[in-house]
């Protein structure tokens, strides 16, 4: 019994430094939420986030899929817990430390809460709250913690209450989060003098299974840096265009949607999509030309891109031939007819067909500073990616799916069928090739101008048994896909889609 005692001591103190680093945690998540502002575990996250190498990040973010927000937050939080323990293991014979030890935590929480744009008072309210919470409770349950047996089921009863009321407070900020309900209850409320577009006729090629022409907002790709999502009220955003022009010009939101609205069809394509990839999504966007703003401004010549910083903090530079030409580079406010939803921009996203998201589609655009390629560094051009990023010609099989089991119809005939895209150019032409055979053309689905993708599609005769098809499209600038497979980095994949599948 006697040589067991000094064992469970630790234990205590372990469980108590556990519990009140967990209730702390608790406690500023729980306030960030109330008072829509962010916690020191997401702004410790995004500190971790935005110091991971750019190719490292990539390789995690595919490994780990849509479960990398969720997973950063989750072992940022796993770190602070560990060390809590470690923690209240010190409390054990030198309980100063370990309230000194709580304190540096909170101290750098604060740091990395103070590093992110727009923190205000809110979220240093969080940081205290949380690290009030974990010293006080440190030190009542090092005070409690039991030496005798018959003590073990009052600290343990402390323990479950500090627990239950740690998981009320999450539960509370959670119903609370008074910034994003505003914000979803104001952007309902949006009467935007905007349609939803009419897909052309002939879009659908008539092989089943292809992915809609039309991507609705909930199956819309998403792509960001953002670990919780920004919730700006209409009511208080503004852009600011300055830099290199003669007149800055700030913008509200009121002022934006008095404007003439542009609509259009536009296929937004994500710089990491894997040749075969689904980081591609097309619908129909209204908003204010950015050309016509920029116009107002007066850009000095010699300017050669825009720099453009989001609400939260991301910034990207675009070419100002790509936002000055004849294409529809918008400030857009609305996706297929609806406002935004707030995942894809809310209120006010950048739009450019022909340019990878990553170097264009600024969502909760906030900022954009007429300037030149060679005075700085955007987030992801800091990380190894190109400065420019035409979106490259691609084509990519739907159906058959690879490894699939497919039947031929009556007739013997197996329809082959996908999208291919070359966004601001156009596709001329999509060629399929079946068990390495001759090039055979598809029948292409109609598109409203170039900057959309297009379905392709064509039904071949195939034996039972299996098969090999790949993909290849033309653009109408007369380029050919290139056979040579090229990783994303630094500026998009290449390579022909292929598949293999067996006919029943
Ligand atoms: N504020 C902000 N805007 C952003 C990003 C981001 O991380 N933060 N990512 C960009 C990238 S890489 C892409 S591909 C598109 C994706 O837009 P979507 O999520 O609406 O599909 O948004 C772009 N705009
Ligand atoms: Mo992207």
């Amino acid at each position: 019994m006697d040589s067991e005692t000094p064992m469970h001591d630790r234990r205590w103190y372990a469980l108590a430094g556990f519990v009140a680093g967990a209730a702390g945690l608790a406690g500023s998540v729980a306030t960030g939420w109330a008072l829509n502002t962010t916690s020191p575990v997401i702004a410790v996250a995004e500190f971790v986030r935005d110091h991971t190498p750019g190719p490292l990040a990539i390789k995690l973010v595919h490994l780990v899929k849509h479960l990398d927000k969720p997973l950063l937050i989750t072992s940022t939080a796993i770190v602070m817990l560990a060390l809590a323990v470690g923690l209240g293991l010190l409390a054990r014979r030198h309980p100063n430390r370990a309230e000194f030890g709580v304190v540096v935590i909170g101290a750098l929480g604060l740091w990395a809460v103070l590093l992110q744009p727009h923190t205000g008072v809110a979220a240093v309210i969080a940081v205290f709250v949380g690290l009030l919470a974990w010293i006080l409770l440190l030190r009542t349950l090092v005070m409690k913690a039991p030496v005798e047996v018959g003590q073990r089921r009052d600290f343990l009863v402390i323990v479950g209450g500090v627990a239950v009321v740690s998981g009320l407070a999450l539960w509370l900020g959670r119903a609370v989060d008074a910034g994003t309900r505003a914000v979803e209850a104001a952007r309902a409320k949006l009467r935007l003098a905007v349609t939803s577009g009419v897909e052309p006729a002939n879009a659908t090629v008539d092989v089943p299974g292809i992915e809609a022409w039309r991507t609705s907002a909930d199956n819309f790709y998403r792509i960001d840096t953002a670990l919780s999502i920004p919730a700006i009220e209409p009511s208080s955003w503004s852009i600011r265009i300055h830099g290199m022009v003669d007149r800055e010009l700030r913008i509200t939101y009121d002022q934006l949607i008095a404007r003439k609205f542009s609509e259009g069809w536009v296929t937004l394509c994500c710089v990491s999509n894997p040749v075969g990839g689904n980081l591609i999504s097309n619908a129909y966007f209204s908003g204010v030309l950015v050309r016509d703003l920029l116009k107002e401004a007066g850009v000095h010549s010699g300017a050669d891109a825009v720099l453009q910083t989001s609400y939260d903090g991301w910034t990207c530079g675009t070419p100002i031939g790509a936002l000055t030409d004849d294409r529809m580079a918008i400030l857009a406010v609305a996706m297929n007819g609806q406002p935004l939803p707030l995942e894809h921009g809310f209120p006010v996203r950048t739009v450019v067909p022909g340019l990878y998201g990553y170097v264009s589609a600024t969502k909760w655009v906030v900022d954009m500073e007429v300037t030149q390629f060679s005075k700085f560094q955007a987030y992801w051009t800091e990380r190894g990616w190109s400065q420019e990023g035409p979106v490259k010609t691609e084509s990519r099989i739907d159906v058959p799916s690879n490894g699939g089991r497919v039947h031929a119809g009556s007739d013997g005939m197996v329809g082959i069928g996908g999208v291919a895209w070359a966004q601001h150019t156009g596709i001329q032409r999509v060629e399929v090739q079946v068990d390495g055979g001759p090039w055979q053309q598809a029948q292409l689905g109609g598109v409203p101008d170039n900057d959309t993708w297009v379905q392709w599609g064509l039904r071949v005769p195939l034996k039972s048994g299996s098969h090999q098809v790949a993909v290849r499209a033309t653009d109408k600038s007369g380029y050919t896909q290139t056979p040579v497979q090229h990783d994303v980095v630094p500026n998009g994949a290449t390579g022909w889609d292929a598949v293999g599948f067996s006919v029943a």
